[in-house]
């Protein structure tokens, strides 16, 4: 009889407990002032640069910031990026086949893509939409979080998959002033050598244009040809006007092929194979990938955080300020692997450099439900042998007839 009841109890507890887990889905306790983002506790890249301590303090990026990424196109339907993608209202509202706000591009709603020469800035590859979520993946419990995700990103397409015509850089810088971008991101480049001097000097102008005319901060990946061992920084990474950017590992040591040269300004996440940087992919998806075109944009992320914080800013304060407050990595001072070292959101802003965040206690704070529910069915079990064990009513428990078969 006891053994019956026994055994059910067990059974009841269970199923009880694979009911719970099967069907209920808890509700998701962000930890103190961090991001619930599910993939938050990958996030090293975000947190080596204290984008935790940024987010913790309300910088988020203003929403009337606009972050250009010129590279393959953005995902625009992705859960984590399609509401902070920059909407061109007058051409949304307006007359299709018309150019309504005449910026002299027909229907550019979302961008425009120089590929194809149409308003279709969808991404075929992922590496856009990738760069894209590190500056401003939503913040809203899903997928991942931006360092800045409250911006506005606007896609400009250059590349299809994989290569790139540079020309298309000249009308593409050009246009992200014309949309009064404030930062513009390039995870792009080519041999500074076999850039022609004619689209060189081309490119050179439509970038003094955009620093010196429209106050725009320029920020581009230094490149990932390192193996070959040769010191040089990609173009247009290498123009003293663009913020040169190298990759780092998790454990900020410099990754393997990132490139190296006297005009790598800052250093960022990049990683590498053992530990790469997780964001927002092509098809509503997510993906680990490592370059410094992953670096960059953790920089365009941050310069539009100070942004927020002072709108009055030039391009060569922004510069000032994060490269006197970046975190010096490397032979002391500024070198040629890390330039002024780890870029430094915390720092940039005048915020302590403390982290608010740790991934150990976040994973306690998420599985808050299932830990209580646990230790609640461990109370039970707890009581339950604590009662099964007490004996009953006033007799001594050894009085029973078992007792008397010792003999
Ligand atoms: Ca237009
Ligand atoms: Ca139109
Ligand atoms: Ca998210
Ligand atoms: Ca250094």
């Amino acid at each position: 009889m006891v053994k019956k009841r026994y055994q059910s109890f067990h059974l009841i507890l269970l199923f009880t407990l694979v009911f719970l887990i099967t069907t209920v889905n808890p509700p998701v306790h962000a930890y103190l002032n961090n991001p619930n983002d599910k993939y938050l506790m990958d996030q090293w890249g975000w947190l080596n640069i204290y984008a935790d301590v940024t987010y913790s303090n309300g910088y988020r990026g203003d929403n009337a910031t606009i972050v250009a990424v010129i590279d393959t196109g953005i995902d625009l339907d992705h859960p984590d990026l399609k509401d902070n993608i920059y909407t061109n209202l007058a051409e949304k509202y307006g007359t299709p086949g018309v150019d309504d706000d005449g910026n002299g591009y027909i229907d550019d709603i979302h961008g425009w893509n120089f590929v194809d020469d149409t308003n279709d800035t969808s991404d075929h590859d992922g590496h856009g939409s990738h760069c894209a979520g590190i500056i401003a993946a939503t913040d809203n419990s899903i997928g991942i979080c931006g360092v800045a995700p409250d911006v506005q990103i606007l896609p400009i397409k250059v590349i299809e998959t994989h290569k790139g015509d540079l020309s298309n850089l000249v009308d593409a810088i050009t246009y992200a002033c014309i949309m009064n971008a404030s930062v513009i991101s390039m995870s792009l480049g080519a041999d500074p050598d076999e850039v022609g001097p004619l689209l060189k000097n081309k490119i050179n102008n439509v970038i003094s244009a955009a620093y010196y005319g429209n106050g725009t901060v320029l920020v581009a990946a230094a490149g990932n040809t390192d193996p070959l061992g040769i010191e040089e920084v990609m173009y247009p990474a290498c123009n003293p006007l663009v913020i040169a950017v190298g990759a780092t590992t998790k454990s900020n040591t410099k990754a393997y092929y990132s490139n190296y040269g006297n005009e790598v300004e800052l250093a960022a996440p990049g990683g590498d194979s053992s530990a790469a940087i997780i964001s927002t992919y092509n098809e509503s998806n997510y993906a680990q990938l490592g370059g410094t075109s992953m670096a960059c944009p953790h920089v365009s992320g941050v310069v539009a955080l100070l942004l927020q914080w002072n709108k009055t800013l030039t391009p060569d304060e922004v510069r000032a300020r994060l490269n006197s407050t970046a975190i010096d990595l490397g032979d002391p001072g500024k070198d040629k692997y890390f330039g002024y070292g780890l870029v430094n959101a915390a720092g940039a802003l005048g915020l302590p450099q403390a982290h608010v965040y740790n991934p150990i206690v976040d994973w306690f704070f998420r599985n808050l439900w299932w830990i209580l529910t646990l230790a609640l069915a461990a109370v039970f079990l707890i009581i339950y042998y604590a009662l099964r064990s007490k004996p009953k009513g006033g007799e001594p428990a050894y009085s029973a007839s078992t007792t008397y078969d010792y003999y």
